[in-house]
């Protein structure tokens, strides 16, 4: 079990790649403190997705909280790790994951939409990542720190004028923590995930002609799961991963390299 007895926190984690980020970890032997924001999603059947997924997590004989909150906010960081600490005692992975892409073209787009995504995908992991780190620096114990960039840190999306910055300074503030809490044995990278099909991106991938391009544009042929990414988060936040910080993972099938 690569993370067994470890208390992993997922940002965004009742749905998409953060529940199965949640999931993975669990199934890992780790007790999962879920972040969300929300929880109007009833695609799950009668239960609601927080409902859901910490019975599934507990159906794995592992313990889950779930804590809602707009991480946009700097005091729900703060109140995740305090109510975690509280229910399993310590921090020792945090899962900066939670984030919104609302597509919409550039030269129309509102003030709100643009703030609203930074807010989010930016400063939500800012203020998380700072919180987790004082936990785990107080602990003396070390940890890990996992963000969800994406591809969209290294390449444009012409839809995306708002959205992909924020997947660059998150791959950046990775970086720099890297080096800021390689002191306290504390190590941040990110995941960089290609197009995973979630309900984040399920009304511009109902476009049947955009779903084929970009299925055709993927070298592995097909567009990537959620566990395709957790699978890669369990791995560097756990020791298997010890010497690496600062680094960053590619999870997108190919579609990076694929010009020609
Ligand atoms: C990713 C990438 C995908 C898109 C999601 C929402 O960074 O741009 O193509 O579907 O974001």
């Amino acid at each position: 079990m690569l993370l067994q007895n470890k208390v992993v926190v997922v940002t965004g984690g009742s749905r998409g790649i953060g529940r199965a980020i949640a999931l993975a970890s669990a199934r890992e032997g780790a007790d999962v403190a879920i972040n969300y924001w929300g929880d109007n999603d009833k695609s799950y059947g009668k239960a609601s997705a927080v409902e859901s997924i910490v019975a599934e997590i507990e159906a794995l004989g592992r313990r889950a909280i779930a804590v809602e909150g707009n991480v946009a906010e700097r005091d729900t960081g703060i109140e995740l790790i305090a109510r975690t600490v509280d229910a399993f005692g310590h921090v020792d992975v945090l899962s900066s994951n939670a984030g919104i892409c609302p597509f919409h073209a550039f030269l129309d787009m509102p003030a709100s939409v643009y703030e609203t995504t930074v807010a989010v995908n930016l400063n939500g992991a800012f203020y998380v990542t700072q919180a987790a780190a004082n936990q785990m620096k107080a602990q003396g114990t070390g940890g890990a720190i996992v963000a969800t960039s994406s591809i969209s840190a290294l390449v444009g999306g012409g839809m995306q004028t708002h959205y992909t910055p924020t997947k660059a300074g998150v791959h950046s503030l990775m970086q720099s923590c890297a080096i800021a809490l390689g002191p306290y044995g504390i190590r941040c990278n990110s995941v960089m995930p290609g197009t995973i099909a979630t309900d984040l991106n399920a009304d511009d991938l109902s476009d049947t002609d955009k779903r084929a391009y970009m299925e055709k544009r993927i070298p592995l042929g097909r567009l990537g799961a959620p566990d395709d990414v957790a699978q890669c988060v369990v791995f560097l936040a756990s020791d298997r991963a010890r010497y690496v910080t600062g680094a960053s993972l590619l999870v997108d099938g190919g579609l990076f390299v694929n010009l020609q």
